[in-house]
């Protein structure tokens, strides 16, 4: 019985004592727009008649924790997700992702050929020259908002 007051006595100075919030700080210790820093990036071109596009760009992880990018939203589009590729037999298909892991002082590169991240229904084309905001969710409920200038298909390739 002691024991059980005990242990009802030091959960409750716990909670008083702010554990619980003590436990949320060190998830929410990190100030995302310190911690990750955009290096570069751009978005595709649309292609005319299409109403989908992809954005590429680097961050990197100033901290010793893993960051987890677990979304992006802008005003272009209601639906943009994280999208990896995949080989199935030889096809590459892409997948979406829940999260992209920036680790601890790495770069995470979304680039053409790997993880990106895609913009569906866009309800006007992008043109080269234009910028695109877009508002990086990450997973302690923190947003960084970044500025891509749009570029052409043909300079992707070059
Ligand atoms: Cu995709």
């Amino acid at each position: 019985m002691k024991l059980l007051i005990s242990i009802f006595v030091s959960t409750f100075l716990c909670f008083i004592s702010g554990c619980y919030s003590e436990h949320n700080e060190v998830i929410n210790d990190i100030t995302i727009t310190d911690a990750i820093v955009f290096e570069q990036g751009y978005v595709r071109e649309t292609i005319p008649g299409t109403t989908t596009s992809a954005a590429y760009l680097t961050l990197k992880n100033m901290t010793d924790t893993d960051v987890l990018l677990t979304g992006v939203t802008s005003h272009i589009s209601e639906r943009i997700e994280l999208h990896n590729h995949d080989f199935n037999n030889d096809i590459m298909q892409m997948r979406k992702l829940d999260q992209v892991v920036i680790p601890a002082n790495e770069k995470v590169v979304l680039e053409p050929s790997g993880m990106h991240i895609m913009i569906f229904d866009l309800e006007k084309g992008l043109q080269a020259q234009e910028r695109v905001h877009l508002n990086l969710q990450f997973f302690n409920a923190q947003t960084q908002e970044v500025v891509l200038p749009v570029r052409s298909i043909k300079t992707e390739f070059h």
